[in-house]
């Protein structure tokens, strides 16, 4: 078995590397007095979630927090990038404070602080309050503004500690993937929903920034993710068609954020659908950031295909596949650093997600992660000697927890949690991580 293949020294001085998160995904939501989300109700809907299974137990992390950020510490990481629930602080949305929510955040930072870590927040990856998908959700142009009262209720208690704060995970999968493909919750599949969807979670991104900004809040950016399409062929329908996927997936929320302007072949299709006056809402969502992450996985293989717009269809390749069936890629790492940098110049680049599921055992080595850890990390590295300012890289994730509509089945962890006994187990990408990092 072999270990990861750098040490800290093969990084320029100061880079960072930490673990991520989220909460849904790790806390164990129905405790604490966190109010119903709407990913509650998508897994208690039949077909949508593997097993039906659902975050109310999770990995337990709200009372085991303290264990869990010992295995950061001990780990010697820099970063711990988490999320913080938004029905653990409102349960419903607006209005009541749970304080009990407010005070687990609170402690949280602190003992990140505590064992010399910086806390990374994500203010929202997922889980909208069930309230608030009452009225809409992401649909209603109101969630900007609900989102940055949420936004400034936590940040007045814990943004004085914060090291890094980010609006909203992966807006991609929170416009497309919920509103367009159903695949999470609410489960829609309605093209006027998701260009609403996809609106509004740039401008609730603007009015957070705004609201942290006006806070005093530094090192503020965004969390986007990325997936590399490669046509399916060489036809000129086929390159259209990932051309048209990369315009979804990778060019919307970055042309938004930093240029003011959605990609014109996207409006192709989403346009009719967009609610009325959404060109006055580009300079709110067009803000000033001071750094962007890259959530980066896999590829996929686009085709043209008959019927509305987009006209595409998805597709595996021939390289080697993560549990999840991507195909383990590094070369889309590569040139999504580059594509940024063309957006964003010298602003920082941080991997803030990066990793893969494996059906680990406690007690077999997980290899295969080594190697895939290696294989980005040998890209990000390349990409660095070209010039790109990566500053730091981030694993997903730091346990094996929820992966939303796959149930507990997909491992992604650095540590191996015991659904039953809650009991962690770092497995040997943990080790060779720490091993690494202590090496100068
Ligand atoms: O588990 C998810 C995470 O919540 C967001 N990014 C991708 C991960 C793996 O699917």
């Amino acid at each position: 078995m072999s270990g990861l293949a750098f040490t800290r020294a093969d990084f320029p001085p100061g880079f960072l590397f930490g673990v991520a998160t989220s909460a849904y995904q790790i806390e164990g939501h129905a405790q604490g007095g966190a109010g119903r989300t709407h990913w509650d109700d998508f897994a208690a809907t039949p077909g949508n979630v593997v097993r039906a299974e659902d975050g109310a137990r999770a990995c337990d992390h709200l009372n085991r927090w303290a264990e869990d950020l010992d295995l950061i510490r001990d780990a010697g990481l820099d970063i711990y990038r988490f999320s913080a629930s938004w029905a653990r602080v409102l349960p419903e949305g607006r209005g009541a404070v749970n304080q009990e929510g407010l005070d687990f955040y609170d402690r949280l930072v602190d003992g990140m602080l505590a064992r010399g870590l910086k806390p990374a927040l994500t203010l929202y990856h997922w889980e909208l309050p069930s309230a608030l998908n009452d009225l809409g959700g992401w649909r209603n142009r109101d969630i900007a503004g609900w989102f940055a009262d949420f936004t400034e209720t936590l940040c007045r208690r814990i943004g004085d500690r914060l090291w890094s704060t980010a609006p909203i995970n992966e807006p991609w999968c929170v416009g497309w993937l919920s509103h367009f493909l159903g695949g999470h919750a609410p489960g829609l599949r309605d093209i006027r929903a998701t260009a609403r969807a996809m609106h509004h979670v740039g401008l609730a991104h603007g009015r957070a920034i705004e609201v942290m900004r006006g806070l005093g809040m530094g090192n503020l950016g965004t969390v986007c993710n990325f997936e590399y399409a490669l046509p399916r062929s060489q036809s000129d329908e086929d390159r259209a068609a990932a051309r048209r996927y990369d315009g979804i997936y990778n060019r919307w929320f970055l042309g938004a954020m930093f240029k003011g302007a959605y990609p014109e072949d996207v409006l192709d299709g989403l346009g009719p659908h967009m609610p009325e006056g959404w060109q006055a809402d580009m300079g709110t969502i067009c803000q000033k950031l001071d750094w962007l992450g890259l959530n980066y996985y896999t590829c996929k293989r686009i085709a043209h295909a008959p019927g509305p717009w987009p006209s595409l269809s998805e597709h595996i390749g021939d390289l080697p596949q993560t549990q999840m069936g991507w195909e383990i890629c590094p070369e889309g790492l590569h040139h999504f650093l580059h594509f940024v940098q063309g957006h964003t110049g010298d602003l920082p680049l941080y991997v803030t997600e990066n990793g893969m599921a494996n059906p680990d055992s406690p007690d077999a080595p997980d290899q295969a992660r080594i190697d895939y850890l290696n294989q980005h990390l040998a890209a990000g590295k390349r990409a660095i000697a070209e010039g790109v300012p990566l500053k730091g890289y981030i694993v997903w994730s730091l346990l094996d927890n929820y992966e939303w509509a796959f149930g507990y089945e997909k491992r992604f962890g650095l540590v191996h949690v015991d659904f039953e006994s809650l009991q962690r187990r770092p497995k040997a990408s943990y080790y060779a991580l720490r091993d690494a990092l202590a090496q100068s």
